[in-house]
C-alpha cells in the first residue's frame, strides 16, 4: 500500500496501524442536522488512508501524498495550517477531550474527488480519529469520535458543520444508508439495495465550488437559531405546526424554516419507503427536497439545478443537490437502462451554456471508518 510505503520512506519504521474513512453523499436531510434533524447519508468508495504510530515526546509529524514535501514537524499543533489543520485538530480535540493522545507520526491517502463535495475533510479527520483511537487504545464509541471530529472541524479549523459528514464517515456500513437523528444521536442502518430494483444513484460532479458557500454556510445557520428564537423553540426539529409557525415569520427566516421543517418530513417519508421496499418511489421526494433548497433554502447555483433538471428530463426519477450547496454534486436516482440518456442530457444542457462536463460517479453505499493493517 503507498500510504505504508510513504510512511517507512519519511519515518524510518512500519507504521502501527492503518485505517480507511470514507467520503459520503446525502441521500437526503440537507442543512437539518444542526437544526437537530434528521439525515440520509451513505458513504461513498472513496475516501482517507491514515497511517499511523503512536510517538511519546508529544510531537505530531504529518505527511500526505496529496501535498508533496517533506513530513510538516509541529512541536505544537497550533502551528498546522491548510489541510493539515484538520488533521492537527483532531490530535487537539483528543487532548482537549482529555484523552492521553501524546504525540504521533501520520501519513495520509486520500481519493476523494477533489472539490465534488463529497466531504474529504470529515474522511481526513474521522481516518486519523479512528487510528489515533486504536494506537491510543483509547476504545471510544465511533459516535464519540465522530463528535471529536466535528469539534476539530468546528473549533480548530474554524467551519462551524453539522455532525452529518463525520458520522457517516464513522458509522456507515457497506449496502446502507445511515438514518441519524441529530439531536439524540440515535441512528440506523436502512438497507439501500438499488441493483436489485434496476437503480443506481449517480454521482453528477458539477466541478464548480463558489466561493461564497462557507459565508453562506454560516449565514443559513444563523438564520436558523434567530428563527428558533423568534419561535421560542430550541432548534427548528421542534416545530410541529409548521402553517402556525411560518404565519408568525417573514422574509429569509420564514422561508428557511419551511425548508428545514419539511425537509425533516421527506426524510422520515423516504425512510419509510425504503422500509416498504418501494427503492423506485423515492425519486419524487428527492425532486422536492431539491426545489426546496433552490427556493426555500436558497443554497443551490446555476450548475446544480441544470443538472437536476437536465437528469430529470433525460430519465432520472429523481434528482437534488446534495451537501452543503454552491456547487459540489448532485444525485440522479437512474433506472440502469436510462443512465446513458441522463448522461447525455446531463452533458449537453452543459455544453449548451458553455460549461466544462460535470463528472459523473457511481454512489455504491460503502463501508465506514475500518482498520486495513495490520
Ligand atoms: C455540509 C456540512 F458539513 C454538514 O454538516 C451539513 O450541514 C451539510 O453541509 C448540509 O446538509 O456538508
Amino acid at each position: 500500500m503507498r500510504v505504508v510505503e510513504a510512511f517507512r520512506e519519511a519515518y524510518g519504521s512500519a507504521p502501527s496501524t492503518v485505517w480507511h474513512a470514507p467520503g459520503r453523499v446525502n441521500l437526503i436531510g440537507e442543512h437539518t442536522d444542526y437544526n437537530d434533524g434528521f439525515v440520509l447519508p451513505f458513504a461513498v468508495p472513496w475516501g482517507v488512508t491514515a497511517a499511523v504510530s503512536p510517538r511519546d515526546d508529544g510531537v505530531v509529524r504529518l505527511l500526505s501524498l496529496q501535498a508533496p514535501g517533506e513530513p510538516l514537524v509541529l512541536a505544537d499543533v497550533d502551528a498546522a495550517q491548510g489541510w493539515a489543520r484538520y488533521a492537527a485538530g483532531v490530535v487537539w480535540a483528543l487532548r482537549e477531550a482529555g484523552h492521553p493522545v501524546k504525540g504521533a507520526d501520520i501519513a495520509l491517502d486520500g481519493d476523494v474527488p477533489q472539490g465534488a463535495g463529497l466531504s474529504s475533510s470529515a474522511a481526513l479527520e474521522v481516518a486519523v480519529a479512528t487510528a489515533l483511537d486504536d494506537v491510543y487504545g483509547l476504545g471510544l464509541p465511533r459516535m464519540d469520535l465522530a463528535r471529536l471530529a466535528q469539534r476539530a472541524e468546528n473549533e480548530f479549523v474554524g467551519m462551524p458543520c453539522g455532525i452529518m459528514d463525520q458520522a457517516a464517515s464513522a458509522l456507515s456500513e457497506e449496502g446502507k444508508a445511515l438514518f441519524l437523528d441529530c439531536r439524540s444521536l440515535g441512528f440506523r442502518t436502512i438497507p439501500l439495495d438499488l441493483a436489485s430494483h434496476g437503480m443506481r444513484i449517480l454521482i453528477i460532479d458539477t466541478g464548480v465550488h463558489h466561493e461564497l458557500a462557507d459565508g453562506q454556510y454560516a449565514a443559513r445557520r444563523a438564520d436558523c437559531e434567530r428563527a428558533a428564537a423568534r419561535l421560542g423553540v430550541a432548534a427548528l426539529r421542534d416545530v410541529s405546526d409548521l402553517a402556525g409557525a411560518l404565519a408568525r415569520l417573514s422574509g429569509d427566516e420564514r422561508k428557511r424554516v419551511q425548508h428545514v421543517v419539511t425537509e425533516n418530513h421527506r426524510v422520515e417519508a423516504l425512510v419509510g419507503l425504503l422500509r416498504a421496499g418501494a427503492v423506485t418511489e423515492i425519486g419524487a421526494l428527492l425532486n422536492a427536497s431539491h426545489l426546496s433548497l433552490r427556493d426555500q433554502y436558497e443554497v443551490s447555483c446555476p450548475e446544480l439545478d441544470t443538472a437536476v433538471e437536465a437528469a430529470v428530463r433525460g430519465g432520472a426519477r429523481g434528482a437534488r443537490m446534495t451537501g452543503g450547496g454552491f456547487g459540489g454534486s448532485a444525485i440522479a436516482l437512474v433506472a440502469e437502462d436510462r443512465e446513458a440518456s441522463v448522461r447525455e442530457s446531463v452533458e449537453a444542457a452543459y455544453a449548451e451554456r458553455g460549461w466544462r462536463a460535470p463528472r459523473f460517479l457511481p454512489a455504491t453505499p460503502a463501508a465506514g471508518a475500518h482498520r486495513v493493517q495490520p
